[in-house]
């Protein structure tokens, strides 16, 4: 798969793709990821990539030729992409989903905003999709790009070494993770559960599950959906609620 990022600060951009599983699958050949400088794509001796709005208000928004003109550039080198996604904060929420359907594309292009934001024609004309990565303020769109580009990764084959932690993940999305230990079983006078030091594989399942949802219970009910759920852990569930209500009296 090949991702093509379209930013004012490259070096924000190259640094984390060089590290971890990114940066591992890059150096294996499954991924091919380029950075492009958007002052590249200017025409004037100053190399502006940005104007005061019209109708005036403050901040500055990003011109439309130089992004127009990266996008060409990317087209004549390495063919037309499935998508162009504009990072942005009005875009619709980057999904677990959305990371699956894009690293289905062969070629895909993440345009990273900055300012107050960019002319309406990049959206409108040139981007296929806008994407947020949650509701929070952050500076500019170079940060959401990494954050797309590492879950989109993820999804390529190979690319994590464990396929099954990848349909793991997908699988247990909606649920948190159960506490993990590793040794000393006993630290500072902190103590591992026995289940976990027991060896019964079957117990320790049963552990793990409980504890997952009892986590989930406790911090994102939200993602509880007893639609969603299997018998086996409505009754956990059904089991912590009563044990809940028990510790409340
Ligand atoms: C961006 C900015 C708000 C005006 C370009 C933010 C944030 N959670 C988020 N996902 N994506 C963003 C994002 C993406 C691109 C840009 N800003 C800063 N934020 C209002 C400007 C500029």
């Amino acid at each position: 798969m090949r991702i093509d990022v379209v930013t004012i600060f490259p070096k924000m951009v190259r640094g984390p793709l060089e590290e971890g599983i990114v940066g591992r699958a890059i150096g294996r050949g499954l991924l091919d990821v380029r950075v492009h400088d958007l002052r590249d794509h200017t025409t004037d001796r100053h190399r502006v990539v940005d104007d005061v709005p019209f109708g005036g208000g403050p901040g500055m928004v990003l011109k439309p030729e130089p992004l127009f003109r990266a996008v060409d550039a990317i087209r004549e080198e390495g063919g037309a992409p499935q998508a162009v996604i504009l990072t942005s904060p009005d875009g619709a929420r980057f999904s677990h989903e959305d990371a699956e359907r894009l690293s289905r594309l062969p070629h895909v292009v993440v345009l990273c905003g900055r300012y107050e934001g960019v002319d309406e024609r990049v959206r409108l004309h040139l981007a296929t999709e806008e994407l947020s990565i949650g509701d929070y303020v952050v500076s500019g769109g170079e940060l959401p790009a990494l954050v797309i580009v590492d879950a989109v990764a993820r999804f390529v084959p190979g690319v994590v070494g464990d396929e099954d932690s990848v349909a793991r993940d997908t699988f247990a999305r909606g649920l948190l993770d159960f506490a993990q230990y590793t040794r000393p079983a006993e630290f500072r006078g902190m103590s591992v559960p026995p289940v976990l030091l027991s060896g019964h594989h079957a117990e320790i399942e049963r552990w793990r599950r409980r504890e997952a949802l009892r986590r989930t219970l406790e911090r994102r009910p939200d993602l509880l959906d007893g639609d969603r759920l299997e018998a086996e852990d409505r009754r956990l569930l059904q089991e912590l609620l009563e044990q809940g209500e028990k510790g409340a009296q």
